[in-house]
């Protein structure tokens, strides 16, 4: 009898989320819209911090700031300012000390009023439905949402191999407005030589952060940047961003529920439902243009910073030379015509200047399984090619990494991703459990071999990461991999398996998370804690 009325239940709210998806499909009205340019604006790059004698000493404050975006004036939480923060340029063995200051607030006017005007009751019913929906949720957790909770912070160093204990890398860290703290993380001597990144890590705030472009760049200099012809080549840095606003030009404030995206508008309303645009930038700009010669060679660093799109890249005319993956080396550059990056990841390519003209960099049509559909193709830029020929090449050889897939294996483990998005609250779960920070899910021993069985249960992608440790991708969908490269962050593919081999290092004894990289996955119960011991 209870089962029954559980099902009846989980029914009804099911309908009724589907109802609010409708009318909040119907809300997401091109307000914006936008004109093909001549030539976008200019590309910039952050501000860069560099390490000096084995420290990068800095202050981060997070606060709210305004900026233009696509022409509009917008007004985001940001960190020092800017729609992503400055670069971190540092080395291997660096100490990095930074006072983190959480000066968030929530925009004047970011709270969903009755600002729209519809025929007949629409409006009320559709509020009074998502009252329903939020007073339900409230009921399961105990507590209404507290728009304020978006605004709780810390900081995670994506892809550096530190320590997660202390005020170091640590994810369990809570800070809210008005706190400040000291961090202090000891990078590694062997910490490779790549592109990694920083964003905010408290679970249940990462997606309206990340969606604000909170982020910024770590580069750690090291040997591969001395291959000559890398050396030789001209360095851009790209945060893909996915910067969502509403009419205000703020983040909406409201549940985000997903819906149909279509070009230029946001693959999620919220409860409550306002007007709102996705806007997919790089360094913040929308539809940059960038230069280079003919015959000249670039090398883009590009990290995905999208709380939610996974990016199809494509580069018309030109080959991408990919050098790297999650800022660690391939052997040898591999030549890729398109270049699947999953929130989290990085890939390093090299460009080889095409004839003069106009070639566009897109994001491709992309179905990720997201309930609305495919993501429609976007052009995040406009590359010129121009100027007095030149010469360069790429390079044939980069460095070995190290290999794993011939080692012993001392352990095996699985896990299991699913998540529910037709009913109300929106759950998402590793192993049939939600995220909790006092719960270890897994204790493995450093130094030892583990392969792990990743099984997404779902039609939608869930992109697996885990902190400190990079892994091999041995098996992708039942096929093994050739040659198989370092990751630290991979889409698994809808309904299917992927196989990973990491041997955690010796000298990082700490206590962590794995997740889901899709935010509002993790922010809803996609992650785990777990212990690395000797
Ligand atoms: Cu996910």
């Amino acid at each position: 009898m209870l089962k029954r009325h559980l099902r009846v239940g989980a029914s009804r709210s099911g309908a009724l989320l589907l109802l609010v998806v409708v009318l909040a499909g119907l809300l997401a009205a091109a307000r914006y819209p936008r004109r093909a340019a001549a030539r976008g604006p200019e590309f910039i790059e952050p501000e860069v911090r560099r390490s000096v004698n084995g420290l990068l000493q800095t202050t981060m404050e997070m606060k709210l700031a305004k900026a233009t975006l696509a022409g509009r004036t917008v007004e985001l939480g940001t960190y020092e300012g800017t729609i992503h923060g400055p670069t971190w340029r540092i080395k291997p063995g660096d100490l990095l000390k930074f006072r983190l200051i959480n000066n968030l607030r929530l925009p004047a006017g970011a709270l969903p009023t009755q600002q729209i005007v519809f025929a007949g009751d629409v409006y009320e019913r559709s509020m009074n439905m998502m009252r329903r929906m939020v007073h339900g949720q409230a009921e399961e957790h105990g507590a209404a949402p507290d728009p304020q909770e978006q605004l709780y912070t810390n900081i995670h160093t994506h892809g550096l191999q530190v320590s997660a204990s202390g005020n170091a890398d640590n994810p369990f860290l809570l800070f809210k407005p008005g706190e400040t703290f000291d961090y202090e993380i000891q990078v590694p001597p062997d910490q490779p030589a790549g592109f990694d990144w920083y964003h905010p890590h408290k679970h249940g705030s990462t997606a309206k952060q990340l969606w604000a472009g909170m982020a910024g760049a770590i580069i750690v200099e090291g040997d591969l940047d001395r291959i000559p012809l890398i050396a030789a080549a001209v360095e851009r840095i790209m945060l893909l961003g996915e910067i969502w606003l509403d009419h205000n030009g703020h983040v909406p404030v409201g549940l985000p529920i997903p819906i149909a995206g279509h070009h230029g508008h946001a693959p999620f309303s919220t409860i409550p439902p306002v007007p709102s645009d996705m806007y997919y930038t790089i360094n913040g700009v929308y539809q940059p243009t960038v230069t280079v010669r003919p015959g000249q060679t670039q090398r883009w660093r590009i990290v995905n910073t999208a709380p939610h799109r996974l990016f199809k890249l494509s580069l018309d005319g030109h080959t991408m030379y990919q050098i790297a993956q999650d800022g660690i080396t391939f052997a040898a550059p591999r030549p890729v015509q398109t270049l699947l990056v999953a929130p989290g990841n990085r890939v390093e390519v090299m460009i080889l200047g095409g004839a003069p003209g106009e070639y566009k960099f897109r994001a491709l049509e992309y179905d990720q399984g997201h309930p609305g559909g495919a993501m429609p193709e976007d052009i995040l830029a406009t590359i010129v090619s121009e100027g007095g020929r030149m010469r360069q090449a790429i390079p044939s050889r980069l460095l070995t990494p190290e290999d794993l897939t011939t080692a012993q294996i001392d352990r095996r483990r699985t896990v299991r991703f699913r998540g529910s998005t037709l009913h109300a609250p929106v759950e998402f779960f590793l192993d049939d459990k939600v995220f909790d920070p006092d719960r270890d899910d897994a204790v493995i021993s450093v130094g030892t071999t583990e392969e792990w069985t990743l099984v997404n249960e779902d039609v939608f992608q869930h992109p697996f990461h885990i902190h400190v440790n990079p892994f091999q991708v041995i098996e992708y969908d039942g096929v093994r991999v050739a040659n198989p490269v370092w990751w630290d962050t991979i889409a698994l593919p809808p309904k299917g398996t992927v196989k990973i081999l990491m041997r955690p290092r010796a000298d990082v004894l700490t206590r962590t998370v794995y997740h889901c990289h899709i935010l509002p996955h993790e922010d809803n119960g996609m992650m785990s804690a777990f212990s690395l011991v000797r």
